[in-house]
């Protein structure tokens, strides 16, 4: 069939994914959609042929729309879940899946009233191929049991009303979904370092911050988190294990090499870093509802876990010491 999505937020991510929906996804187009700003959302919904709305709750409440994508801002996220699962749709909601873990605890309980899976949360990385390679590799065994990782996110600046807790929140939460992907295991504790600030930082903005993670295995990781490169937007990921190491590798592109240099470029933000990441996951998450029903990306589970190891080290950024990481068992319902 044809599945017909609304789409709730048209600002930056979201028509990027109005775009992707109505151009490259496969099996899918844009039926409706919403945004606070009403001008720009009825733009967007003239272009694409889609119902517009003033409010995200008749998005979803449309009987024509069949799954919803949220892309709205990221206190709005839980409420517009909770909607969708109430009504029994399917919901493809960018991360973070909300801003505390009490509120994903709210979307586990209804999503189970609901009786099956109707959420997946938009953590990309798990559909880049630099990501999906480095995996396979640990899974291998080849470089051996993974001992430590370095990572870091920069970014050139910051998206709007960017603030100190979001820099865990919003930007490093994709850290530490794609790490316990990458591993295969749940974290023990964490705790934030605040190095100098940077004195392009915007007023109150404590950046860069560093996050350290350990696992119940004792596996370690620094993860830089620079919203203030000065330079483009750079991720890096490297795992260290017993017998080896595997990185991302520097962007695939071309190597120039003309008076006297040698050089290529680098990105400037992240919807063109992982834009085919973005195509693949919203390709497959289409295909799953439509092959089985249920969406096969990360869970709500997952984004609890982002959010229950986000709230530690938001405590442990103003507590200045590593706070344990109170996750529980992973109810059967997820597995
Ligand atoms: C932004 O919201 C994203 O999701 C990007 O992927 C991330 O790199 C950036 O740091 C966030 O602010």
């Amino acid at each position: 069939m044809e599945w017909k999505i609304g789409v709730i937020g048209t600002g930056a991510i979201g028509r990027e994914h109005v775009r992707r929906l109505a151009d490259v996804v496969q099996g899918a187009r844009v039926a409706a959609l919403s945004d606070a700003n009403a001008e720009a959302a009825r733009d967007v919904a003239g272009k694409y042929h889609a119902a517009f709305y003033r409010t995200g709750e008749e998005v979803i409440h449309d009987k024509s729309v069949d799954a919803v994508l949220i892309a709205s801002p990221d206190p709005s996220h839980a409420g517009y879940v909770l909607e969708c699962v109430r009504a029994g749709k399917f919901v493809f909601c960018e991360k973070p899946l909300a801003t505390s873990a009490e509120e994903c605890l709210k979307i586990m309980e209804e999503e189970r009233k609901a009786g099956k899976r109707l959420v997946q949360v938009g953590f990309m990385r798990r559909y880049d191929r630099g990501y999906r390679e480095l995996r396979s590799v640990l899974k291998s065994g080849k470089i051996g049991a993974p001992l430590m990782l370095h990572c870091c996110h920069r970014n050139l600046v910051p998206g709007p009303g960017h603030t100190t807790d979001m820099t865990v929140k919003n930007s490093g939460i994709h850290e530490i979904d794609v790490l316990r992907w990458l591993l295969g295991e749940e974290y023990e504790s964490g705790q934030v370092l605040l190095p100098k600030r940077n004195r392009n930082a915007s007023a109150g903005l404590m950046d860069p911050q560093i996050m350290l993670l350990r696992t119940k295995s004792g596996v370690c990781a620094d993860v830089e988190i620079n919203m203030n490169s000065g330079y483009g937007y750079d991720i890096q990921c490297e795992v260290v294990g017993e017998k080896g190491t595997a990185r991302l590798s520097d962007p695939n592109t071309a190597v120039i090499r003309e008076k006297g240099r040698c050089f290529y470029s680098l990105y400037s933000d992240w919807s063109q870093r992982f834009s085919e990441a973005y195509d693949v996951e919203l390709q497959e998450w289409i295909n799953s509802l439509e092959e089985k029903n249920m969406p096969s990306g990360p869970s709500t589970w997952d984004g609890y876990a982002a959010c229950v190891t986000a709230d530690s080290l938001s405590r442990a950024r103003i507590s200045g010491t590593a706070e344990k990481i109170p996750l529980g068992e992973q109810p059967e319902f997820y597995k």
